[in-house]
């Protein structure tokens, strides 16, 4: 992570053909650069910012490229914090291609997965939680990946991480204040009363960290059911389309099939079944433990019953989250449970309630503007603080405030405030080149 005194370029826009195309440069020379690249009325260089110029884009020997518009950043006022020039031409392969060559050779360098974000974060433009959102914005496919992403652009999850931290800091000041005076001892209102709010705000933080990723990278849903319950029947209906096979003969299903479809704005793969039974058959079998496996990886099973038959409760291995469906609702029905949602792939009755059950299952209630975790990286940070925070409650001053201390530090990494090398690293690899 070094450089940053070089010049970074790359091409800012996805591949392929479009209007218009970017290429992006920041760094020192970024705008001097771009003299040697562009002939315009005036030289990018010259500029204060916070302009554009409109020219032409010519190779070594004055030949023009291509037509466009070259945009000048100064440093601060960019998105790096350094200066910016972004050069705007025709968005196809071969001219894009062709002008960040231009501007390599005149001796920029080409940008890393993330660098530009990884400057506005080491000029402290953006924390980490914000550098996630950007990668997040870029990557969101769906509503709300895309709100949550907003919100953690704007540090709203940095300012909720924030004001634990300030609680807790209160208490270690006053802890350390009274570890000469051990008679005296801290008064409740400067120690158990902050740590329990920490705990409390921590606690609810960390409950969203499912929702957030959920919402950002989507969620694996699995039908699980015995055989002839109704398991590709439903898949299909929720699906709007035949993509299963359906017949009356029991252990009709017996390899997995998987189908992507979108439901409350989040990303969903619905994944059908073999259907769960004692069997001799040796590839029915297969596909039995393969059911159950992939019960056990899933974020959410719908655990189906035929409605219209005598009941026989499914046992499911593991802790995985469930919603009991009782199918074939159309047909008269022979058992009733409190919490079973009865839907028919016939006649669509209960889907709707189905839907609200798996969405209110993989997001909970989603309070207005307010912000979650969204990446592991922050989930494991948050969940390390509370476990630091939680054992100070009970310890004696001196080793409380060690906990306080480690409890602190796993919240300014959760923000990126300090942060070791390789984990700035790995947030960044995963964001596209020109980013
Ligand atoms: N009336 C009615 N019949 C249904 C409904 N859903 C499924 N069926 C019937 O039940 C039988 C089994 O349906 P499937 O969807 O193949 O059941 P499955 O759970 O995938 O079965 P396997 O793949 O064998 O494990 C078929 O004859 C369906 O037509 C429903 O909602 N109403
Ligand atoms: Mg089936």
């Amino acid at each position: 992570m070094t450089g940053l005194s070089d010049t970074i370029a790359a091409i800012a826009t996805a591949p392929g053909s479009a209007g218009v195309g970017i290429v992006r440069l920041s760094g020192p020379l970024a705008l001097t650069l771009a003299d040697a690249v562009f002939s315009g009325r005036s030289k990018p260089s010259r500029s204060k910012g916070g302009r554009f110029l409109y020219g032409a884009f010519v190779d070594a020997q004055g030949q023009t490229l291509d037509e466009g518009l070259c945009l000048m950043f100064r440093a601060p006022h960019s998105y790096t914090g350094e200066d910016v020039a972004e050069l705007q031409s025709h968005g196809s392969p071969a001219v894009l291609a062709r002008l960040l060559s231009r501007v390599l050779e005149v001796g920029a360098r080409p940008a890393r997965p993330g660098e530009f974000t990884l400057r506005a974060y080491l000029g402290g433009r953006l924390d980490l939680t914000q550098a996630e959102a950007v990668l997040s914005l870029v990557n969101a496919q769906t509503e709300a990946a895309r709100r949550q992403a907003a919100l953690g652009l704007t540090g709203a999850l940095a300012a909720r991480v924030e004001s634990i931290a300030v609680s807790v800091t209160r208490t270690l000041s006053a802890i350390q204040a009274m570890l000469d005076y051990p008679e005296e001892g801290v008064p409740e209102e400067e120690r158990e009363v902050p740590l329990a709010q920490a705990e409390a705000e921590l606690s609810a933080l960390i409950g969203t960290a499912r929702a957030g990723q959920v919402a950002t990278r989507g969620a694996k849903l699995a039908i699980l059911g015995r055989p002839n319950a109704g398991k590709s029947s439903l898949l299909n209906a929720l699906l709007g389309y035949e993509r299963s096979i359906v017949t009356p003969l029991a252990g009709t299903t017996r390899d997995y099939l998987e189908a992507q479809l979108e439901l409350a704005g989040v990303p969903i793969t619905l994944i059908d079944t073999a259907g769960l039974r004692e069997t001799t058959d040796e590839i029915e079998a297969a596909g039995v433990r393969q059911a159950e496996r992939l019960g056990q990886s899933a974020d959410l099973v719908l655990r189906l019953e035929d409605g219209s038959a005598e009941r026989e409760p499914l046992n499911l291995a593991g802790e995985v989250a469930t919603i009991l469906v009782q199918t074939k609702a159309d047909l008269p029905l022979c058992w009733a449970a409190p919490d079973a949602i009865a839907v028919s792939a016939v006649t669509g009755q209960g889907l709707p309630e189905l839907r609200e059950a798996v969405r209110s299952a993989l997001l909970g209630s989603e309070t207005r503007g307010e912000a979650w975790l969204t990446t592991e990286r922050q989930a494991d940070a948050a969940r390390r603080a509370l476990t630091h925070i939680t054992a100070a409650q009970h310890l004696p001053d001196d080793l409380a405030s060690y906990e306080l201390e480690q409890g602190l530090l796993a919240l300014a990494e959760l923000t990126g405030r300090d942060v070791q090398e390789d984990v700035v690293d790995a947030v960044f690899r995963n964001f596209c080149v020109g980013k």
